[in-house]
């Protein structure tokens, strides 16, 4: 399962966010280092389902599928806080960052109301500027593994010298637990002019440009401006856009999607995640507190806004930055089952630019080997083994037996 990593200073609502998408319940406070352990949950990706489009009532088995939207499962990894110099051990120090090894893709959690200093501590909203914080957040990423490669670097030198061995695939083995491949390894060096310089003779400062490109190929970074339900937040979100071009930006507020899937989920409400709006069902039920509250919401974020964002920073983490497509595998052309007579059973998450073929082996390595042509149930058209799939095709594959 695709792992997206929840990161951000203390108290700007990681956990928060982390609990409105998944509601595993994990603690959440107004103060720096609530989170000490990581917590990992399961979220979802929506799109637009394929059942409307074919006419039929699906039986989803790997996701879910409420009124024609599919919510793909993700894993969310909500860790501690980090703070300045974490990489020296200050705070939490940033071991637990080695919880992140396996994250694709980063949710950096900012506190865009400017209500809490560099440390997670409440300060008067609008007092602290953001951005320093995404700033500083990257630059404690980086050191992170700075230091892991910092820590054998000679030994990598001296070998890369004595050996026939490319520096990139020192460099990518060095670090293929933080799921850097020798591609993009490769990719950092000719973007730098590092690709012919031997590495005895990189200076730190050129390691850390390295490793600061490379980080941003291999753990792409995504902003929450968290917090936007705080009339402060909403100017410096417009300066965030304005001047943060390179980033993708999404204005958040995690506590009130927390609110609104706890109501939902009693059945208080009608909302579905990602929405617009939602729908009071029990009126008698809510205390006047909790409908002030819903009131709030829905003024001062979802009109404001468009929504939440929580939903769509997933999304746009998984779709956009990582560039994935959703595929619905099916056993039976005709009656888009599996074998089970399961309609439209399962959504895929597959990286852009996946083929026929790499489906077929992500169902099951023997169903890869075997393959003998897809065939797409939507035209019934034959597709060979390389055929690059799109979003939302619906393929069936077709293998010896
Ligand atoms: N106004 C507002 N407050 C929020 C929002 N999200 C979280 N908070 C509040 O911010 C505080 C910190 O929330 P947490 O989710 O515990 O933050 P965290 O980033 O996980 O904190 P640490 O685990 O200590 O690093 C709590 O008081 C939350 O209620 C939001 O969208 N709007
Ligand atoms: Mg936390």
């Amino acid at each position: 399962m695709i792992q997206i990593g929840v990161v951000g200073k203390p108290n700007t609502g990681k956990t928060t966010f982390f609990v409105a998408s998944t509601l595993v319940d994990a603690k959440i406070a107004s103060y720096p280092f609530t989170t000490i352990d990581a917590n990992r949950g399961v979220g979802y990706v929506r799109i637009e389902c394929v059942c409307k489009d074919l006419g039929v009532k699906d039986t989803p088995v790997n996701s879910l599928c409420i009124e024609g939207n599919r919510f793909v499962p993700v894993e969310l990894i909500d860790v501690a806080g980090l703070v300045p110099d974490a990489w020296r051990g200050r705070g939490l120090g940033n071991k637990f960052l080695d919880e992140l090894r396996r994250a694709s893709v980063l949710v950096h959690v900012v506190d865009a109301s400017g209500g809490t200093d560099e440390e997670g501590r409440v300060i008067k909203p609008g007092t602290h500027d953001p951005i320093e914080d995404i700033i500083f957040l990257e630059r404690e990423i980086d050191m992170w593994i700075f230091q892991i490669l910092k820590r054998d670097w000679d030994r990598l030198v001296k070998y890369a010298t004595i050996s026939k061995e490319r520096a990139s695939k020192l460099i990518s083995d060095k670090l293929s637990g933080l799921g850097i491949t020798m591609e993009s390894t490769e990719r950092a060096m000719e973007e730098l002019g590092l690709a012919r310089k031997k590495l005895q003779e990189w200076s730190d400062d050129e390691l850390l440009e390295f490793i600061h490109i490379l980080r941003s190929f291999s753990k792409p970074m995504l902003i929450a401006a968290n917090k936007s339900d705080i009339p402060e937040a909403e100017d410096n979100i417009k300066r965030m856009k304005k001047e943060l071009k390179d980033y993708i930006i999404i204005p958040t507020s995690a506590v009130s999607e927390l609110a609104l899937r706890k109501a939902a989920e009693k059945g208080l409400i009608k909302y579905l995640p990602g929405s617009e709006d939602f729908i009071i069902l029990k009126e008698k039920e809510l205390t006047q507190k909790q409908l002030k509250g819903l009131e709030y919401i829905r003024e001062n974020v979802l009109k404001k806004w468009g929504n939440t964002g929580v939903q769509q920073a997933i999304d746009t983490a998984v779709l956009e930055l990582l560039k994935y497509i959703v595929v619905f595998p099916v056993e039976d052309e005709l009656r888009l089952t599996d074998h089970h007579g399961r309609v439209l059973p399962d959504a895929l998450l597959m990286p852009m630019g996946s083929t026929a073929r790499d489906l077929a082996y992500s169902i099951h390595t023997e169903l890869g080997d075997k393959f003998i042509q897809a065939i797409d149930v939507r035209t019934k058209r034959r597709l060979g083994a390389e055929y690059r799939l799109k979003h939302r095709d619906v393929i069936k594959i077709v293998a010896r037996r």
